[in-house]
C-alpha cells in the first residue's frame, strides 16, 4: 500500500476515492483493494445500490435479463445467486447489490450519508482532494467517479409547485417506506420507461390516474416471467463462454437471439409482420433485433413504427386515446421501453390520458395541476420527469483541475472525453461509464466492470512502473469525440430529441453522449493498453 489511510491533518489520506456505491462503485472497491490500494467510498444514500437504491418506484425492474445483468468478476457469486424473474424486480436487485457488499466485506470502506461537494486536483501534490457536503475532506492519488448515468433527477421547476398541498414524488427518489395511493387522485407526468413501468400499477391502487404526456414513447410488452430454471442451469454450467458471447453482441446482451440480418424492406409486409409478431412475442428490447437496419434507415423504421402502432390501436379500445398514445418518431431513437400491461391500463375506467403537448403545463395550483386547457384536481403528483443523464450527477459537483479549470467550463459545449473514461485537465480522475463510452446503450453491468478492469490494470501498471500521473493528450481526446459522432452520425440516433443527446434538459448542449459497439469499444480500450497507453501522457 503506497499511501496508508493515516489521518494527515484532518484530511484523511487515501490511494483511491471512488464516488458512489452501485454496481460500479462496489465492483472498483472490490478490484483496487486486491490490488492492495487504501480505498474509500463516498456515498449520498445510507445504504448500497445506486439507482437501485433510489429508484423505488411501484413497478420498478430491469428490463436486461436477470442471468445477463449481474456480476461476472467472481464465479462462486454468479453460482450461487438464484434470480427469481426473466427481469429482475428493483427489490431482488437491491437484496444482491446487498449481498455482495457482504459476501466481498465491502462496506468497512463505504462511508455512507457523504455526499461528495467538490474535487479538486493539486499540481503540485499529483492528489485530489475530495470535500463531502459536511466539510470533511480526503485527499487521494485517484478520483473514481462511480456516479452513474441517470443520477441526478431532473425537476422541471413548475410555477406554482410550492403551493400544491398534496403530495409530491419523483420516480428517480421515490421514499423507502413506499407509498399507498390508495383512494387517491393521482397525476403522472412523463411516459419514459419509469412512468411506463409504474403506471400500470398506479392505477390498480389509485382512485383515478390522470397521466399527462408531452411526447408518446414506443413500448414493446417485457414478456417477464417467472425465471427458466432449465435456462438458468444452462447458463450456469458455462457462464464464462456465455459470458464472452455476450460481449460479441454490440450492446453486451441478448447473445441467445442474433439481429436478423435480411433488409427489412426486402421483406413483404406480411413477412415483415411475421417477424416483427415474433419479436414482440419474444418481449422486451429484443425487439430491436427484427432487423439489423432499425435504426440505420428510415423507412426500414417506419415498418416498426407502423407495427407498434397497429398494436396501440388493437390494445387500447378508445380510438382517440389509442392514437394520442401513437408514437411517430423513429422506433429506438429514444430508449426503447418495455411493459407489463402499460396499453391495458388505458382500458381502465379510472384512468385518463392528457396530452400536454398541445395544452402544455401551466403550473402547479394548490389543489392540483393546470395546463393550458384547464385544471385538474390531485391528491398526489409523480414527476416522471427523467434525469440530467451521464453528466448531471458530474457537472453538479464542483470538480476542478489543472490551473483550476472547472469541469462545467471544459464540458461548456458538451463532454469531452477519451474513451469516455478520461478527460484532459483532470489527471488520476476516472469516470466509469462516461460520455463517450457505450454505458447506456448496453448492459451496464459488463460495461461497468469492463471499465473497472481497465482503470484497475492502468493503476496496476502505473504503480508498477512508479508513474504518478495519467492524463490523456489533447490529440486523442479530439479524435475520440469526434470518431463517437462520426459513428452516431451514420445511424438514426442524432435525428429525434433524446437524453442520449441531452435535449430533454433546457439549455443542455446538443451531443450524442454514448458510444455505439461495445466489442469496438473494448478492442479499443485493449489496444491503447498494449500500446503502452497510446494517446495518454504518463509522468
Ligand atoms: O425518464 P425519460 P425515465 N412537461 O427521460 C417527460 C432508464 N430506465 O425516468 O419526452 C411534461 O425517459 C418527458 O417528455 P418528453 C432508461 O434508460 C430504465 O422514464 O421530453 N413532460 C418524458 O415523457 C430510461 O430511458 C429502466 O416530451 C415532461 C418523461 O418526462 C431512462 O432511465 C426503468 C417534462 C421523462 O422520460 C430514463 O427514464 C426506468 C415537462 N416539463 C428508467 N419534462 C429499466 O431498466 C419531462 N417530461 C426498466
Amino acid at each position: 500500500m503506497s499511501v496508508s489511510k493515516e489521518k494527515s491533518g484532518s484530511t484523511q489520506q487515501f490511494d483511491a476515492v471512488v464516488v458512489g456505491a452501485g454496481f460500479a462503485g462496489l465492483a472498483m472497491l472490490n478490484r483496487l483493494r486486491k490490488e492492495g490500494l487504501s480505498v474509500r467510498v463516498l456515498e449520498a444514500g445510507d445504504g448500497v445500490g445506486g439507482t437501485w437504491y433510489w429508484n423505488r418506484y411501484p413497478g420498478a425492474r430491469c428490463d436486461v435479463e436477470s442471468m445477463e445483468y449481474s456480476y461476472q468478476f467472481d464465479e462462486a457469486l454468479q453460482q450461487e445467486w438464484e434470480w427469481s424473474e426473466r427481469y429482475s424486480p428493483q427489490p431482488e436487485i437491491l437484496k444482491y447489490l446487498n449481498h455482495v457488499a457482504d459476501r466481498f466485506d465491502l462496506r468497512k470502506d463505504i462511508q455512507f450519508n457523504t455526499r461528495v461537494k467538490s474535487a479538486i486536483f493539486d499540481e503540485a501534490a499529483n492528489r485530489w482532494t475530495i470535500t463531502t457536503e459536511d466539510g470533511t475532506s480526503l485527499s487521494a492519488i485517484y478520483c473514481i467517479m462511480a456516479t452513474g448515468c441517470l443520477s441526478a433527477p431532473n425537476t422541471p421547476p413548475f410555477k406554482g409547485t410550492e403551493s400544491f398541498k398534496g403530495e409530491i414524488y419523483h420516480t428517480g427518489k421515490w421514499p423507502h417506506q413506499g407509498v399507498d395511493f390508495t383512494g387517491k387522485r393521482v397525476g403522472v407526468i412523463g411516459t419514459g420507461s419509469s412512468a411506463i413501468q409504474s403506471i400500470p400499477i398506479i392505477a390498480e391502487q389509485a382512485r383515478h390516474l390522470t397521466v399527462f404526456q408531452r411526447t408518446p414513447n414506443y413500448s414493446v410488452p417485457a414478456g417477464n416471467r417467472p425465471m427458466d430454471q432449465k435456462l438458468m442451469r444452462e447458463i450456469k454450467a458455462d457462464y464464462k463462454a456465455f459470458r464472452e458471447r455476450e460481449n460479441q453482441t454490440q450492446s453486451a446482451f441478448g447473445s441467445r437471439f442474433q439481429t436478423e440480418r435480411t433488409p427489412i424492406l426486402s421483406l413483404s409486409k406480411a413477412d415483415r409482420d411475421a417477424l416483427y409478431e415474433k419479436y414482440w412475442q419474444l418481449g422486451g428490447l429484443l425487439f430491436l433485433y427484427a432487423s439489423g437496419d432499425l435504426l440505420l434507415n428510415k423507412e426500414a423504421n417506419e415498418t416498426a413504427a407502423e407495427f407498434i402502432r397497429g398494436k396501440i390501436r388493437s390494445i387500447v379500445k378508445d380510438p382517440e386515446t389509442a392514437e394520442l398514445l401513437c408514437p411517430y418518431t423513429v422506433v429506438g431513437c429514444k430508449r426503447l421501453c418495455a411493459d407489463t400491461g402499460y396499453y391495458e391500463t388505458y382500458n381502465r375506467p379510472n384512468v385518463k390520458l392528457v396530452d400536454v403537448k398541445s395544452a402544455p403545463i401551466e403550473e402547479l395550483t394548490p389543489n392540483g395541476l393546470r395546463t393550458k386547457d384547464g385544471e385538474y384536481e390531485l391528491d398526489c403528483i409523480v414527476f416522471a420527469t427523467g434525469f440530467d443523464a451521464m453528466t448531471g450527477s458530474l457537472l453538479r459537483m464542483d470538480i476542478r483541475g489543472r490551473k483550476g479549470l472547472t469541469l462545467q467550463q471544459k464540458w461548456a459545449e458538451g463532454p469531452r472525453t477519451y474513451l469516455g473514461l478520461t478527460t484532459v485537465g483532470f489527471p488520476n480522475m476516472f469516470i466509469i461509464s462516461g460520455p463517450g463510452s457505450p454505458s447506456v446503450l448496453t448492459n451496464m453491468v459488463p460495461s461497468i466492470e469492463q471499465h473497472v478492469n481497465w482503470i484497475a490494470d492502468t493503476i496496476h501498471d502505473l504503480r508498477g512502473r512508479q508513474l504518478k500521473v495519467i492524463e490523456p493528450a489533447p490529440e486523442a481526446e479530439n479524435a475520440w469525440v469526434d470518431h463517437v459522432n462520426e459513428v452516431a452520425d451514420h445511424t438514426l440516433f442524432p435525428t429525434c430529441n433524446s437524453w442520449y443527446l441531452g435535449s430533454n434538459i433546457p439549455g443542455k448542449p446538443r451531443v450524442f453522449m454514448p458510444y455505439l459497439g461495445f466489442p469496438a469499444y473494448v478492442a479499443k480500450c485493449n489496444e491503447v493498453r498494449a500500446k503502452d497507453y497510446e494517446g495518454f501522457v504518463l509522468g
